[in-house]
């Protein structure tokens, strides 16, 4: 059995979950929350989530990118993540990082929103907001007539892509000035897996700050 202990606003656990949802995996969902955060974090000792229990197969697996390659691996599904092309597979990882890159710079915005007055970072947020710009600029172009960001197929990258585009663009907008991130951006969200994803987000998305 699988179980994935992540975060219903959390978008790193949201690039899990849609590979989970798009290959429709069985797995049980823990909610990282008051309640169950000593467990995860005996299992987890680093406290970054989401963490992917595997009981049949004892095995702790934990960062996202090793995540949705152990579930293309040893749970294959429809949509395999990481096409078995090398070349195709080296710029799938290559975009993954790249919008996990994006990811947590846009979370330096997010952090900022909820400090205590005097003690913001007025200088980081500016910088965080020009190094997004460079990432939008360069998908703009790794666009160009594409559908998916790598290869010609949905993959790992564009699970990463979509937490990190929709969070990135509600701090540091697109401002008309890249229209191809921005039709991807549709197009992602158009997907019924990450669109599940959103939806459940729904009744917690209070605690998000700047959403
Ligand atoms: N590189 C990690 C990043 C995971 C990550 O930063 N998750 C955030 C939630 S979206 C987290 O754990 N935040 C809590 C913390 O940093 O203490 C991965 O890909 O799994």
């Amino acid at each position: 059995m699988l179980t994935l202990y992540g975060h219903p606003i959390s978008s790193f656990t949201w690039k899990t979950l849609i590979a989970l949802y798009e290959n429709a995996t069985p797995f049980t969902s823990i909610t990282v929350d008051q309640d169950s955060y000593a467990d995860f974090i005996a299992k987890w000792p680093m406290g970054k989530f989401p963490i992917l229990i595997d009981d049949d197969r004892k095995r702790t697996v934990t960062e996202t990118s090793v995540i949705i390659e152990y579930l293309d691996i040893y749970y294959p599904g429809r949509i395999r993540f990481v096409p078995q092309d090398i070349d195709t597979a080296l710029e799938v990882r290559r975009w993954d990082r790249v919008f996990d890159h994006l990811n947590v710079t846009m979370s330096k915005i997010v952090v900022d929103n909820i400090r205590p007055a005097g003690q913001r970072d007025p200088y980081g947020v500016e910088e965080a907001k020009r190094i997004i710009r460079g990432v939008y600029g360069v998908v703009e172009t790794q666009l160009g007539a594409r559908e998916f960001i790598a290869g010609d197929s949905f993959t790992m990258a564009d699970c990463a892509a979509a937490p990190a585009l929709w969070y990135g663009v509600r701090n540091a907008p697109l401002d008309g000035a890249f229209p191809r991130v921005a039709a991807y951006l549709e197009r992602l969200k158009a997907r019924p897996a990450f669109a599940r994803a959103l939806k459940e987000s729904e009744p917690l998305f209070h605690l998000y700050p700047g959403a």
